[in-house]
């Protein structure tokens, strides 16, 4: 099987179980685990923010940041196909009790005008705007990258209001290697960042966020209310700073090798690619062959390849460090026979 549902399914490296085997140890909730807390300094290091925490999942470090930045009752904003809006349960509304409202962008970026106009006036009717998401790079707009001005023009907005914006940037460091922008210039212009280690940099768990010391205090009680307060956990973090050190640079490899996939399957007959092949993210549209995304990717399991639907017609497929260049020239010739 090829597998590119998404880049979550990548194994650790043997370098990440080494690691793991020889992690100092300490309990995370008395706070005394080392080899977490020089993860958490790595991460306050690169996104350039005072402090950071280590969570479980990508969605645990979104919705602890909302938790964090809001009040029930307030309102959030973010673009209409976000991830936290779109696949995260309607978390935030089950459990920080605010309301969602969302905004339709371009490859996945709000604009400003629109944003600052959707900011509530101080009146006794309408919820507060409690906080600001973005997400770099957006998953449902096929990996785009959202250009850091759009990012600068709507934290100035929201600081003008004194609003904060966290972003989702589970791909952030897609984001950074193919656009160049280091992770700092994106986190300057964002209160909060979240973003995973489990994704294309391959770590088995774990995400971290970054923000202001007083921020990550308050964030660190919310994981624990959650039951995210784990014990030994420099066992799993161990990789995760693996993950850091050694799979960043590497992750424009998975940019071409999507490049080359777009190619592949644009070429042929009755298939479309959605979207501008920004970083790892290649969405196909199969309507011209009379087929839904299902039916699709129900053929193309039986030729040893596996994809996500993204909507009726549309297949998401995923580079990651686990498909070679061969395997990219395999897809498409097992797409070619399906059809
Ligand atoms: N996304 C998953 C699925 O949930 C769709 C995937 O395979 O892409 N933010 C963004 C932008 C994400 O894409 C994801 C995962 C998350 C947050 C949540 O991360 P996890 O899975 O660690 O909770």
């Amino acid at each position: 099987m090829i597998d590119l549902r998404s880049d979550t399914v990548t194994k650790p490296t043997r370098a990440m179980r080494e690691a793991a085997f020889e992690a100092e140890v300490g309990d995370d909730v008395y706070e005394e685990d080392p080899t977490v807390k020089k993860l958490e300094n790595r991460a306050a290091e690169i996104t350039g923010k005072e402090a950071a925490l280590f969570v479980t999942s990508g969605t645990q470090g979104n919705q602890i940041s909302v938790l964090t930045h809001c009040n029930p009752g307030d309102e959030v904003l973010m673009e209409a196909s976000a991830h936290l809006f779109l696949y995260e349960g309607a978390s935030m509304s089950a459990l920080a009790g605010v309301q969602p409202r969302t905004l339709q962008g371009i490859r996945g970026a709000m604009n400003p005008q629109e944003v600052k106009a959707a900011i509530r006036p101080d009146d006794i009717h309408f919820p507060e705007t409690g906080l600001i998401c973005l997400e770099n790079s957006h998953n449902k707009a096929g990996g785009a990258i959202l250009p850091l001005e759009n990012m600068q023009e709507i934290y100035q907005t929201a600081q003008a209001s004194g609003i904060p914006v966290h972003l989702d940037g589970a791909r952030i460091f897609n984001a950074s290697v193919a656009s160049g922008i280091t992770i700092k210039e994106y986190a300057e212009q964002t209160t909060t960042i979240q973003f995973c280690l489990s994704k294309g940099l391959g770590a088995p768990v774990g995400s971290m966020i970054a923000g202001s010391e007083d921020f990550i205090r308050k964030a660190r009680k919310w994981r624990k209310r959650l039951g995210g307060g784990l014990r030994q956990v420099g066992m799993i973090a161990a990789p995760g700073l693996v993950a850091l050190n050694d799979m960043v640079e590497r992750l424009a490899e998975d940019h071409e090798h999507a490049r080359q996939l777009a190619e592949g399957l644009g070429n042929i007959k009755g298939l479309e690619i959605e979207n501008h092949v920004d970083t790892n993210i290649v969405l196909v549209n199969v309507e011209g062959r009379g087929k839904t995304s299902h039916e699709f990717l129900e053929e193309l399991k039986h030729e040893g390849v596996l994809a996500v639907p993204f909507g009726p017609y549309t297949v998401r497929f995923v580079t990651h460090y686990d498909v070679s260049r061969e395997n990219i020239g395999h897809v498409i010739e097992r797409v070619n026979q399906c059809l």
